[in-house]
């Protein structure tokens, strides 16, 4: 398998479940903002220039969670997911897609507000506001895991894809100081070797 990645990105999450798995793979690397992904050859390979994306043999698949869910369905021999029978089969999917449906648009204004544009242009307002939808959308996951270590119970897919969502959203300066179960949790899954591994790539 070949895996189009840069440190610092969505595509830590693919390599992230790559090691879980134990599935031998290659990189690809680039960095984010790399002039690279914005060449005719690359657009042959992601349409909008981006990362992740996974090739095996034959298959090429972008969207990090779609990736996620294809690596799973495909190489997982069951791990990382309930069966798609198993009462938390929907409460797994839903938490799956929660990072890119409701906090990564928040992430990405953050990090085009506060990092790259320049200061003259950046806005406040939309700061504030996806600050502000991000304490809602992080809050939720707080009170998810109350009563649990991981957001469907035991490690799954959608850790990986969440998880790492919430990390990049406190990485953008999102304010989750007093979510305790929160930051419990990033602690306990920056502690996997798996994704210390993803991290060091
Ligand atoms: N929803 C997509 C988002 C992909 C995306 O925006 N990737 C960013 C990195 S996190 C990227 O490729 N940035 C490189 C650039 O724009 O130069 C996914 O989850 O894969």
């Amino acid at each position: 398998m070949k895996l189009y990645f840069a440190p610092n990105s969505r595509a830590v999450r693919i390599a992230w479940l790559l090691e879980e798995l134990g599935l031998e793979y290659e990189l690809e690397k680039y960095t984010v903002g790399d002039r690279a992904l914005r060449t005719p050859e690359y657009y042959k390979i992601h349409p909008m220039g981006r990362i992740p994306v996974l090739e095996d043999g034959g298959t090429r698949i972008y969207e990090s969670g779609a990736i996620v869910q294809y690596l799973l369905a495909r190489h997982g021999n069951g791990k990382f997911m309930p069966d798609v029978n198993d009462p938390s089969f929907p409460e797994y999917l839903q938490w799956l897609h929660y990072a890119e449906g409701s906090i990564m648009g928040q992430v990405n204004i953050l990090v085009v507000e506060t990092i790259l544009l320049p200061p003259e242009k950046r806005n406040d307002v939309n700061v504030n506001r996806a600050l502000k939808l991000l304490r809602v959308a992080l809050g939720n996951v707080n009170n998810r895991l109350q009563d649990r270590e991981y957001l469907t119970g035991t490690f799954s897919g959608a850790d990986i894809m969440t998880g790492h969502a919430c990390f990049g959203a406190m990485k953008a300066g999102a304010e989750i100081d007093d979510y305790e179960h929160l930051n419990a949790y990033i602690n306990r899954l920056l502690k996997r070797p798996a994704l210390e591994k993803a991290r060091s790539l």
